[in-house]
């Protein structure tokens, strides 16, 4: 190992593609390319190199490029927009996962909140949710959010209400993203950009108002980008998404993401139960009874059915 071999190691801030932005141990900001016979086993992704991985680099007159990739320690994907077969990674090394939800305008469907949910539990990801623009929401929001307050807190994540406009319980979410890596993802327009306005002012993100028309964002954010925080720690921000996505698990694996229907599995007669149409079933009994909701098993029974449409036993979604 050469001596000057620690200076040369990187983080990835920002990917666009083709080149990749890089921050240096020193704290200096550098662009790079990737040699083109580099390769990572194992992950079919249209991008080799994410926000969050942490690389080795070296200079060759005054070009920089990037040698190595060090291991993930965990990584979000969604599927790729382009390419069915291909997945893309949104970022690497994430302590906090923070879904950013709405009631309205745009409101975010329950089967969203659930899919980032799988996600997160999939592969390692601590998860919150912030529940956004609480100063538009009536009394009908207010109270079906306190239902999902309740419902995702009893699985163990913590839910925030906020206001980026007007500035309600920012400070929470402060305390929360303190000195951890930081992935700040959801659907566009719900505000991703405009909480990380009011966190770290100085950055001045681009935001735009939600369509007038359907009541949708307008992707705003075009790229997955990394910030220092100011109170330690990074804070990512992202282009809105639909869904994450999940590869290389069967069938009969999908309810152990879920902790609610997780803690019934060992009931159920057979093993290799999907809790779809099995006599038996310690999941769809528990359902019956109300202690699983119906808005959680249809989110499960919409991911199941994608996987057995695409005709093989595991896929990403
Ligand atoms: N009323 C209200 N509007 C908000 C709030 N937060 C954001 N907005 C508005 O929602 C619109 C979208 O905000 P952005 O921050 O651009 O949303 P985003 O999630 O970053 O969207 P993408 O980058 O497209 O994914 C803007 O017009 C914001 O002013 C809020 O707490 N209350
Ligand atoms: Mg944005
Ligand atoms: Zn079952």
């Amino acid at each position: 190992m050469k001596s000057n071999d620690l200076k040369m190691e990187a983080l990835v801030v920002k990917s666009t593609g083709n080149e990749y932005i890089l921050r240096t141990n020193d704290g200096k900001i550098i662009i790079a390319s990737l040699k083109g016979n580099f390769r990572i086993k194992d992950l079919k992704s249209t991008n080799p190199i994410a926000v969050g991985d942490r690389v080795k680099y070296e200079s060759i007159n005054n070009d920089f490029w990037i040698t190595n990739i060090m291991e993930r320690k965990n990584y979000i994907i969604r599927k790729s927009k382009n390419l069915s077969k291909k997945i893309h990674i949104i970022a690497s090394n994430i302590d906090l996962l923070m879904i950013i939800v709405s009631m309205k305008m745009p409101k975010t469907p329950l089967g969203f909140i659930d899919r980032f949910l799988l996600t997160a539990e999939a592969y390692g990801v601590p998860a919150m949710i912030v529940f956004n623009k609480y100063d538009i929401y009536k009394e009908k929001e207010i109270l079906e959010m306190q239902e999902l307050f309740e419902l995702y807190n009893s699985m163990g994540y913590k839910c925030i209400y906020a206001s980026a406009t007007e500035n309600i319980n920012t400070n929470l979410i402060i305390d929360e993203l303190k000195d951890k890596t930081n992935l700040i993802a959801g659907a566009s327009g719900v505000g991703k950009s405009s909480l990380i306005n009011v966190i770290q002012p100085h950055l001045n993100l681009k935001t735009a108002n939600i369509s007038n028309f359907n009541e949708k964002g307008k992707h705003t954010t075009s790229f997955a980008e990394m910030y220092p925080l100011t109170f330690g720690g990074n804070i990512i921000d992202t282009p809105g998404i639909r869904s994450f996505g999940i590869l290389n698990f069967k069938l009969p694996e999908i309810a152990h993401f879920f902790p609610d229907m997780k803690k019934y599995i060992n009931n159920c007669k057979y093993s290799n139960c999907i809790h779809m149409y099995e006599p038996n079933c310690a999941i769809i009994e528990a359902l019956d009874k109300g202690e699983i909701k119906a808005s959680r098993y249809a989110s499960y029974l919409s991911i199941i059915q994608e996987f057995e449409e695409a005709g093989i036993d595991y896929k990403y979604d």
